[in-house]
């Protein structure tokens, strides 16, 4: 099997598609005797396997991990052979209980005619395809043995200043035997500031060039570095890290708008999935850049990496192109909440916040999607997540998507910072009326405002599109009904957006996906905008249009002025 990739997709074989339970991988790999164990240690790095992991390394057990798209790592130093052959081991389990996040279940089912016939049956009430295996690297890589472990990075702005605040640890308690040098760089190199020995620190950066997303100014995505390094009392270089830093600060106004270096900010994209074709659910360098040319051919300045974290490899375009994301965890669909699902749910959340804390392109933590929350101990489980949250965070806003309406009973909306709601009118209810899309969507928002009083953000409005598919009148599932339905949606949005709570708009989905079998899916999920080749359907014409019109630049990149991308309008004289 290649690593990265997920197993599932690369075989003529169903069982191994559907494969549920232990799957091992081998993998021999040669050292040479040139490394210094005095000097250096050898740290081995999953980037992501999902979902539990035992590793072995030349026969003995060496970690076990449990959770599906966060890294982490080991130290092999004393396990390995020098100038020998050493054999790694990884053992991997994809099945899904009631304690994962997510959850799911796996049962030896009898057929429904009882004729005795048998199958094992993976169930999981998520709507994309469980892939698995070792999906994203593993990096085998030296460190030296006195080193820099951790930097936290928070920024804010006064004025025309940026403030870069920064805590940085080495594994040493002994700070006396060591130098620290941190220099502040500007995105060319060119020193701007810099420390000596302060471990916990800020530079304060005059007429600072700040982060800002894609649109909002002509060089988004500004980063700055930081060049820490560890000196011995001789002068000797120890370890030396660049950290790049954007500048910038987020926060809720006091009448419910988002707001970017104290500008509203409007998000505009999309859910997706990190998923493609042949490969599942692996990091893929070459449709990731497709992905973000996309993201900014139309326009959009945002995603929500739904339903789980996505690859670093990805994020860093995200913080570099200026896209913001809302990072969310792989608790989806939560069902049953209990003692143990709670921890590894904090476990998660805290490993995501230890990955992508210093990134400037994540604007929110979203704990959840669609949780069942009608039930009065989600009230304590909720408010226990968001409470352990912000105590690790408190500079981001905390949000989760909700699947219910208004008027439902529901204890998570008030817990948030932010609402996130997934709505599917003329889609799962009322299919094939869009007509009823616009009124229903401004009561159903105004409802949940006049309720809980917090800004809303649409993360999820779409229906099933067959690309190449049309009828007129349209029918669901056809381009035409994809088109009719957004279009409906945007008008209500563009009421709602007369008030500040409504902060913005994400469409279900990016690309279309692959999901488990059922009879309400026809090769996958076909919500795209895109079809899972990255081609666009009709729909991705009308958003980007509308995109750029709501993005309201003066400039763009092929310094055209006044473009835009909506359909000319022909007059007949
Ligand atoms: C939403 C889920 C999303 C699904 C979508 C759909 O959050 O994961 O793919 O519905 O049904 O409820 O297309």
């Amino acid at each position: 099997m290649p690593v990265p990739s997920s197993f599932n997709d690369l075989v003529e074989d169903r069982y191994i598609r559907d494969f549920v339970g232990w799957s091992w991988y081998d993998r021999k790999f040669f050292l040479p005797s040139t490394f210094d164990k005095d000097k250096q240690v050898i740290l081995l790095r999953f980037e992501s396997v999902h979902y539990m992991t035992i590793i072995y390394l030349n026969g003995k057990h060496l970690l076990n991990h449990t959770g599906g798209y966060l890294p982490f790592d080991a130290d092999i130093t004393d396990y390995v052979k020098l100038n020998e052959e050493n054999h790694l081991s990884v053992a991997v389990n994809n099945e899904l209980t009631k304690t994962t996040i997510p959850q799911g279940s796996f049962k030896i089912m009898n057929d429904s005619a009882n004729s005795n016939a048998k199958f094992a049956q993976s169930k999981y009430s998520f709507d994309f395809f469980n892939y698995a295996g070792i999906q994203r690297s593993v990096i085998l890589y030296f460190v030296p043995k006195i080193r820099i472990v951790d930097i936290d990075i928070f920024t804010k702005i006064n004025g025309n200043i940026g403030i870069i605040d920064y805590n940085i640890k080495i594994n040493s308690e002994n700070l006396k035997l060591y130098n620290l040098e941190v220099f502040v760089l500007d995105k060319n190199g060119k020193l701007i500031n810099s420390s000596k020995n302060e471990y916990k620190s800020s530079f304060e950066i005059e007429n600072a060039k700040l982060w800002w997303p894609y649109t909002m100014m002509s060089e988004p995505g500004y980063l700055y570095q930081l060049r820490i390094s560890i000196y011995d009392n001789n002068n000797y270089l120890l370890d030396r890290y660049y950290q790049k830093v954007g500048i910038r600060e987020v926060k809720l106004s006091h009448d419910n708008r988002f707001l970017v270096n104290n500008k509203p900010f409007y998000f505009r994209g999309f859910g997706k999935h990190e998923e493609y074709d042949i490969r599942g659910r692996s990091y893929d360098p070459v449709m990731t850049i497709k992905d973000f040319n996309l993201i900014k051919w139309i326009g959009a300045n945002s995603f929500r990496t739904s339903h789980y974290p996505y690859s670093e490899q990805l994020m860093d375009q995200a913080d570099s192109q200026g896209i913001v994301v809302i990072d969310e965890c792989p608790a989806i669909s939560l069902n049953g909440l209990n003692v143990a699902l709670y921890k590894q749910h904090l476990y998660t959340l805290k490993e995501l916040i230890e990955r992508d804390k210093n990134r400037p392109s994540v604007f929110m933590w979203s704990i959840a999607n669609e949780p069942v929350t009608t039930n009065h101990n989600s009230k304590e489980y909720f408010y226990n997540i968001y409470t352990a949250v912000k105590k690790i965070d408190s500079t981001r806003p905390i949000t989760a998507a909700t699947g219910f309406y208004a008027t439902e009973i529901n204890y998570l909306p008030p817990i948030l910072d932010v609402i996130m709601v997934n709505r599917y009118f003329a889609w799962y209810n009322d299919i094939g009326y869009p007509q009823i899309v616009y009124s229903s969507i401004i009561k159903d928002l105004e409802t949940m405002f006049k309720n809980y009083s917090k800004p809303i953000l649409v993360s999820e409005y779409g229906t099933d599109t067959i690309s190449g598919m049309h009828y007129e009148p349209s029918t669901a599932f056809s381009e035409d009904y994809q088109v009719e339905v957004l279009s409906e949606y945007h008008r209500g949005f563009d009421k709602l957006r007369a008030s500040p709570f409504f902060i913005g708009e994400h469409i279900w989905a990016f690309a279309d996906f692959m999901t488990q079998q059922t009879t309400t899916r026809v090769g996958g999920n076909k919500k795209g905008i895109f079809t899972r080749q990255r081609q666009p359907k009709s729909s991705a014409r009308l958003l980007r249009c509308r995109y750029w019109k709501l993005a309201n630049v003066s400039y763009h990149e092929n310094n055209q002025i006044g473009f835009s991308y909506c359909p000319t309008i022909f007059t007949v004289n």
